[in-house]
């Protein structure tokens, strides 16, 4: 078999960018190695970019996400158990929409499976071969047995563990890493939003966040070690260190039923190039950031509105201009990105075995931030999101 475009994964990366080629009649054939069920119920991100919401809504599948979602003018932090907000709307004119990773991915792969799109789940890519000819090859297992397609383009969307990375032989590519000595242990539990909008906290016992997803359903994580069991904390425990990390004198958690505990590690990490012959990566698969700044999903979606803009100019223009600075824009992007993660992470989360000087910057960084105007507004930019340097033509 061969298809004009091959994508490994059907996570938030690979599901936008096959449902926009689609709205353009561009043939793909989606791997993904998981079941629709087990993508779909994927908890993880919340925030989404305005620019994100836009390509959703632009490319027709953005519906429900207009009618369901939270927009929120701004942020909260916590800090010294007094919360503070920052109002993104009032500094720079936009704001943040809060709608879960999953109804994300139920929306694009719903929409897939309602046009009869080939998304072939249970289907693990293997290897990807012959990426610097004009048929690289992707190989995969289906139903037991082992196969393989060629195509124009492949396209590595599937995320920090997947196959598209890892084809490409260690001399042609540089990885950047830094691994945290911390996680987030993550709750949904059965409560209307406990605040108007998110709250980051700083607090010396740790870093702790109180989000939502919907009008039953909120979530909250707490800084844990990176290996934490989960399942070691009860309930009790949990509320009673949200209420030390993040209540005031007029603030406390609402301890209700809580139904879901994970943990997970942070780090952030990325590849340089994107493109290797005729495969593109995109998304976790070449870029990982700690979930502080929220950025994960929102910046692979960034690399898709790119990605999908050049596939589009070279299928229906013969253009491949955008395709060929696919790799130099998506990367330049990611860098800024990496960087408010990375700093926003190292501001609002305590390091085992930092030193008083190192905590007393960090509290100078929040009084800063919840105190001058112009660090808000850099902080609203870097939060809301960078423009979208390429979209597709939908
Ligand atoms: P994904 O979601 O990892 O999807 C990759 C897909 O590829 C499949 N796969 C394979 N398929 C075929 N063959 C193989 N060999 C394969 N190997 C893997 C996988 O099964 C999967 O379906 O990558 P993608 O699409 O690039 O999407 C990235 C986002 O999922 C990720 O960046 C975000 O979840 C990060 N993130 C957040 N991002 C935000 O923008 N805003 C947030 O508020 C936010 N909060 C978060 C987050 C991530 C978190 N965790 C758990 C890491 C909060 C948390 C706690
Ligand atoms: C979430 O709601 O899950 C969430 C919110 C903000 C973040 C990360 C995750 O920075």
């Amino acid at each position: 078999m061969h298809v004009p475009v091959a994508i490994v994964g059907a996570g938030p990366s690979g599901s936008l960018l096959a449902w926009i080629l689609r709205q353009r009649g561009i043939d793909s054939i989606v791997l993904e190695s998981r079941s629709r069920e087990y993508v779909e119920s994927r908890i993880r991100a919340g925030v989404m970019e305005q620019n994100a919401v836009d390509l959703m809504v632009k490319s027709g599948i953005g519906d429900r996400l207009m009618k369901e979602r939270y927009y929120h003018n701004g942020v909260g932090i916590g800090y010294k158990n007094e919360h503070h907000f920052i109002n993104f709307d009032e500094l720079i004119g936009i704001g943040v929409t809060v709608y879960g990773q999953s109804e994300v991915t139920k929306d694009l792969l719903g929409g897939l499976a309602n046009e009869g799109h080939n998304v072939l789940y249970e289907a693990p890519v293997t290897a990807v071969e012959d990426h610097h000819t004009n048929k690289p090859k992707v190989k995969y297992t289906h139903e037991g047995v082992e196969k393989e397609l060629t195509a124009d383009f492949v396209i590595g969307c599937d995320g920090f563990h997947g196959a598209s990375r890892k084809s490409i032989p260690a001399a042609d590519i540089i990885t950047h890493e830094k691994v945290y000595p911390f996680g987030w242990l993550g709750i949904l539990c059965k409560s209307p939003p406990m605040l108007d909008v998110a709250l980051f906290s700083h607090h010396p016992n740790g870093f702790a966040l109180v989000s939502m997803r919907s009008d039953t359903i909120s979530r909250l994580y707490l800084q844990c070690a990176p290996d934490e069991d989960a399942s070691k904390w009860s309930d009790e425990q949990i509320w009673d260190e949200l209420d030390v990390r993040v209540g005031t004198d007029d603030f406390k958690v609402n301890r209700c039923e809580i139904f879901e505990k994970d943990v997970a590690p942070l780090r952030s990490f990325f590849s340089e190039p994107m493109r290797y012959g005729n495969m593109f990566l995109a998304g976790d698969a070449s870029h990982i950031v700690p979930p502080t700044g929220a950025k994960g999903l929102n910046s692979a979606f960034a690399d898709i509105s790119v990605l999908s803009a050049g596939l589009i100019r070279h299928f229906k223009n013969d253009d491949s201009s955008v395709l060929e600075k696919y790799a130099e824009v998506a990367l330049r992007r990611n860098l800024l990105t990496q960087r408010f993660s990375w700093t926003n992470t190292a501001m609002y989360h305590i390091f085992p075995g930092s030193s008083s000087f190192d905590r007393r910057m960090q509290e100078s960084q929040i009084e800063t931030l919840i105190s001058d105007e112009l660090t808000q507004t850099v902080y609203a930019k870097a939060h809301t999101g960078l423009p979208f340097e390429y979209w597709p033509e939908l």
